[in-house]
């Protein structure tokens, strides 16, 4: 038996990436193995123009066709490829199937003080029994009613909107399609019925013709254009639905094994929950700022957002802006040799989600909430991990009030694994064991989803054992000896409030 080839686009905060995945009989009768091979990596990052935040569309559209390309440079013949990226963001068609404009970037401040007024206007409970959405002010039912309010023309000229993979798959396969995960992220489509709200819709004054009934994740999208064929110089490649929103695609890569599990997605952000059957979208979901999204396999991914590592890395371009500050792995040093709990923040305050400069931000919090403020890049890394490692336990906590489960571990995924500081505060805080891998999970589930979808893996269950068997796991163990200072911590860090964002 020989080995299959399926090729995914992951698109991060940072950069985008083009992976090839190789699964193969492991030796082992019957199991199979995961080889994934990044070929292609291209930044992602926003451009301000006109005081705006926005996707540099067409540059990582080419650079999709590059990924395309370099796949059959390397003699692999990929079966299908697939794209995932972050939430909530889309772009608008006019009548002639021509984008308008560059999408905006969910990081813009459009949105400020819109949760607020449609929370009026709608009902929060409504509006929470409707979507089963946290209230984040970068969702997409915020995003659009910024721009209705703002009159803004593009809206007005709008007939169709894709989701940001959905719109690259329409460059490349000519084809208009909306797939369901995504769809899930923006809080016009009702997680019960799994249709767009049109009572919604209708109540700011957006059509809802602009929006297609979603394919689910394994869905076949047809193939490349023959012009980008041509262009590219490559054989017909067919492109399949995956899960398009990456947290679902890292979900789908979690080794759980049977039964409910709890995961924490540890990248740019860190996304802490469960998979249930059913979605909870009553008071207490709702005012603990739970979302309910759409999984891969059916389910709904009971989660809540977590600032996460955005926090680090916002500190990491200031101190780098002349190219030769400290790394990743230097601060995390540092924040190693700093004093444990000189002070804390409460990251998912909105204050977190965009400032100008994330250090004074962390500064001036500490001085208003009466705490030390950090003086060196190691105290201020120390304090944002200790803060998220709290911040975890917190949710935890309340993902396990919330579903009555107690979990014996944390499946920790995504490239806030490489930050092994963050994997051993996280056990300390949590006080269970971290079974921390696969670190490229959005991308394998990416990857493994097209191999279901070509039928050369038949369940997800298949899925987590391929998963289990090709990439390594780290566990950090609980520290006895750290038990009463992260208690004593914790006490401090619950005082400090967490509203805001969530
Ligand atoms: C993580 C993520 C998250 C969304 C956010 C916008 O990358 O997709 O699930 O809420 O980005």
């Amino acid at each position: 038996e020989s080995s299959r080839t399926v090729l995914a686009f992951d698109l991060g905060a940072s950069s985008g990436r083009a992976l090839l995945g190789r699964l193969s009989p492991s030796g082992e009768a019957g199991s199979l193995r995961l080889q994934v091979e990044e070929i292609h990596r291209f930044p992602n990052g926003p451009v301000t123009a006109g005081g705006r935040m926005h996707w540099n569309i067409l540059s990582i559209l080419q650079e999709i066709k590059t990924g395309i390309r370099l796949a059959y440079e390397s003699g692999e013949i990929p079966e299908s490829f697939g794209i995932d990226t972050w939430g909530v963001d889309f772009g608008l068609l006019d009548a002639n199937g021509e984008l308008l404009g560059n999408p905006y970037h969910y990081r813009d401040s459009q949105t400020e003080g819109v949760v607020e007024e449609l929370g009026r206007l709608i009902g929060e409970e409504k509006l929470y029994s409707d979507s089963g959405l946290q209230f984040m002010p970068f969702n997409t039912l915020y995003q659009l009613y910024a721009m209705k309010k703002a009159g803004s023309p593009k809206l007005a000229a709008a007939r169709t909107l894709l989701m940001m993979p959905d719109l690259l798959l329409y460059y490349l396969t000519g084809r208009r399609h909306s797939e369901y995960t995504l769809a899930t992220t923006t809080m016009l489509f009702h997680p019960v019925r799994k249709q767009w709200n049109g009572p919604l819709l209708e109540r700011i004054g957006v059509l809802d013709s602009l929006f297609m009934q979603p394919v689910q994740p394994g869905a076949s999208l047809g193939e490349l254009t023959d012009s980008v064929r041509q262009e590219l110089g490559v054989p017909p490649l067919k492109a399949v639905a995956v899960g398009s929103h990456d947290t679902a695609s890292a979900v789908a890569a979690v080794p759980s094994g049977m039964g409910q599990f709890v995961y924490l997605v540890c990248g740019t952000w860190s996304l802490l929950g469960t998979v249930r059957d059913e979605p909870l979208l009553g008071n207490e979901a709702m005012r603990q700022g739970f979302s309910n999204e759409g999984g891969v396999d059916g389910g709904y991914r009971l989660l809540k957002n977590i600032m996460g590592l955005w926090l680090v890395q916002e500190c990491h371009r200031k101190w780098n802006r002349s190219g030769s500050g400290p790394s990743f792995a230097d601060l995390t040093k540092m924040a190693d040799e700093s004093v444990p709990f000189h002070s804390l923040i409460a990251p998912d305050l909105l204050r977190f989600m965009n400032p100008p400069d994330m250090e004074a931000e962390i500064a001036a919090f500490c001085r208003e909430t009466g705490q030390p403020v950090p003086r060196s890049p190691g105290e201020t890394i120390r304090c944002i991990l200790e803060s998220l490692a709290l911040r975890y336990r917190q949710v935890l906590r309340q993902t396990e009030a919330l579903t009555g489960t107690i979990f014996p571990r944390l499946h920790m995924v995504g490239g806030g694994i490489r930050n092994e500081t963050l994997g051993r505060f996280t056990a300390n805080a949590i006080q269970i064991p971290v079974w921390a891998g696969p670190e490229e999970a959005s991308a394998i589930g990416n990857l493994l989803v097209q191999f279901q979808a070509c039928g050369a893996i038949q369940s997800a269950a298949e899925r987590t054992e391929v998963v289990a068997g090709s990439f390594p796991l780290q566990v950090f163990q609980p520290e006895v000896s750290e038990r009463s200072a992260w208690d004593q911590a914790y006490e401090i860090f619950c005082r400090l409030g967490n509203s805001g964002l969530c």
